[in-house]
């Protein structure tokens, strides 16, 4: 059986050997993508971004149990963009759903950052398209970052959930990272504790701000009280579930799933060219040591930034300009 056949047909170890080389920007990983790329498309992902120790992967992991009772299946990866060296918080994590091991329905994957920037974004995208040809009807993808990287599951995932906890000031932090406007559905976790409910008015005085076209989705705010509790655990998490198939629907019936899906493709293809053409042009600059000469040249203010990209654009991409 050929590869992509295998992870087709939901093989485990074949899926891993290819996300790991995703990871690794292998070149083989490329031409694998290309072969699953038209058996993708039909997973749900659901993006779950917060800060470090909101609980988002404790959250993760009661979702995989409430998709599992409705039969769905479930593949859940987990983006670290710190060190690959430290790995505490993914080993902790696949301690933690270790459970679903045992599950076949169920496939955790973590993936790090190695490489050049900007290269997690499109590994995730990649790492999203294994799950789905894998045939995961849902993908959830748990980000731990702030600023620039969280507003990036955005362009990954069908609907976002931002969660928050109490008492940590994460609603200033919210709004400076733009969260606040890529939340589909608010989250705030640990709700027994002292501040929920200030929170809560927090965030809802912040959507008011920004006012919602008739019919058009307001976020809601579903708080879910302590993990440690299986029966308010539960309840929260149903509630959360619902609110997420909302989401989709919403999506459907309003014609907007399209444009979600729309801008995946846009940042796909932006990822590709950007690999494709802009990064021979830089490796050919760095090379041939031209683009030293261009940094001494901007540097003495002999020229500007725009003059030289256009003499680099007129000498290698021909035909273009
Ligand atoms: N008190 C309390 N602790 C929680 C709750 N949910 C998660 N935690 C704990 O908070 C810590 C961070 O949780 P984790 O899910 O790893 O957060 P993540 O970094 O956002 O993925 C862990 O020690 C969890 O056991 C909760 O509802 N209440
Ligand atoms: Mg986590």
């Amino acid at each position: 059986m050929e590869k992509t056949d295998k992870i087709r047909a939901g093989d485990v170890r074949e899926a891993s050997r290819l996300i790991r080389s995703i990871e690794d920007s292998v070149p083989e990983a490329k031409s694998a993508i290309k072969h699953i790329y038209p058996f993708t498309g039909k997973a749900q992902v659901i993006g779950i971004t917060g800060s470090p120790g909101a609980g988002k992967s404790t959250l993760v992991d009661g979702l995989i149990e409430c998709f599992r009772k409705t039969g769905k299946t479930v593949g859940v990866l987990a983006v670290d963009p710190t060190s690959p060296f430290t790995g505490g918080a993914i080993l902790g994590d696949r301690i933690r759903m270790q459970r679903h091991a045992e599950d076949a329905g169920v496939f955790v994957r973590s993936l790090a950052t190695r490489g050049a920037l900007g290269g997690l974004s499109k590994a995730v995208g990649d790492a999203i398209h294994v799950m789905d040809a894998m045939g995961k009807d849902v993908i959830l993808v748990e980000t731990v970052g702030s600023g620039q990287q969280e507003v990036e599951i955005i362009n990954h995932a069908h609907t976002v959930l931002v969660v928050l906890i109490p008492g940590m000031g994460d609603e200033i932090q919210a709004i400076k990272a733009g969260i606040m406007e890529i939340a589909d559905v608010f989250v705030i976790n640990k709700a027994d504790r002292e501040g929920s409910g200030k929170l809560q008015r927090e965030i809802m005085a912040m959507l008011d701000m920004s006012p919602i076209p008739a019919g058009g989705w307001r976020p809601p705010i579903v708080k879910i009280g302590n993990a440690f509790d299986p029966a308010e655990f539960e309840k929260g998490l149903e509630e959360l579930t619902t609110k997420i198939l909302d989401h989709r629907e919403y999506l459907i019936n309003h014609n907007l799933l399209g444009d979600r899906i729309r801008r995946k493709r846009t940042h796909e293809l932006n990822e590709a060219l950007r690999e494709a053409i802009l990064e021979p042009v830089l490796n050919l600059l760095v090379s041939s040591g031209e683009l030293d000469r261009m940094l001494d040249r901007l540097q003495k203010k002999e020229v500007d930034p725009y003059t030289l990209a256009e003499e680099v654009a007129k000498k290698h991409l021909t035909g273009c300009v």
